[in-house]
């Protein structure tokens, strides 16, 4: 089966090739380079539903998309499904300055926060999502070198380090992504 990947998020494309590859028999993942849809859902699910309904508006082919962030408790759930943009522009390292800024003087106890994937796939015949949260909590400084986004400041539950500090292969067995990606790659398998 061939199955669009409607995202323009190359890490997310990595992290997708290499947790997807080898679950489902025959998968043929494509990339994606149409036009890009406005996000203006007030959810993960509406802003995935967006990305994976213009894919298959252009292309015709069954497609997925994945919409992320980083949800902090204190903060409400913010930045939630602003992360990409969380200081304005699309600027990581901005992002993260600007959560570590408003988390200053927020205690260890109180920095409670979990990465959420909401992965939806539209088909011919379906629109089916599913969604993976890696719970954790916000870091005081950037530590960490892989992944990408919010890795550096977020340490999963479990761990005394954060997520860019870990090996992919690890990250990418207990993540957020890899949790909506282990639903989508059943469903896939099972029709
Ligand atoms: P597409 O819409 O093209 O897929 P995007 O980067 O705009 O790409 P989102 O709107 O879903 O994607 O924004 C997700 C943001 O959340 C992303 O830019 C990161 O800052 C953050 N994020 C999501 N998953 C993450 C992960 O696994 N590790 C770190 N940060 C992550």
């Amino acid at each position: 089966m061939q199955l669009v990947v409607a995202t323009h998020n190359a890490h997310k494309v990595e992290e997708l090739n290499a947790i997807l590859g080898g679950m489902v028999d025959g998968l043929e993942l494509l990339g994606y380079d149409g036009p890009e849809p406005v996000e203006d859902g007030s959810s993960f699910l509406e802003n995935a539903l967006i990305k994976a309904r213009a894919a298959f508006g252009h292309t015709g082919l069954p497609s997925m998309a994945d919409d992320s962030g980083i949800a902090v408790e204190i903060l409400g759930g913010a930045p939630g499904i602003f992360s990409a943009r969380w200081a304005g522009g699309r600027d990581n390292v901005e992002n993260r300055r600007l959560l570590l800024a408003q988390l200053a003087d927020v205690p260890a106890r109180n920095r409670a926060a979990s990465f959420v994937c909401t992965i939806a796939l539209v088909t011919a015949d379906a629109e089916i999502s599913f969604t993976g949260i890696w719970p954790g909590s916000v870091a005081f400084a950037e530590h960490g070198e892989h992944g990408f986004g919010y890795d550096p400041v977020f340490i999963p539950e479990g761990f005394a380090v954060t997520a860019a500090e870990l090996e992919p292969e690890v990250k990418n067995s207990m993540s957020h992504r890899s949790l909506a990606l282990e639903q989508l790659a059943s469903y896939l398998n099972a029709n």
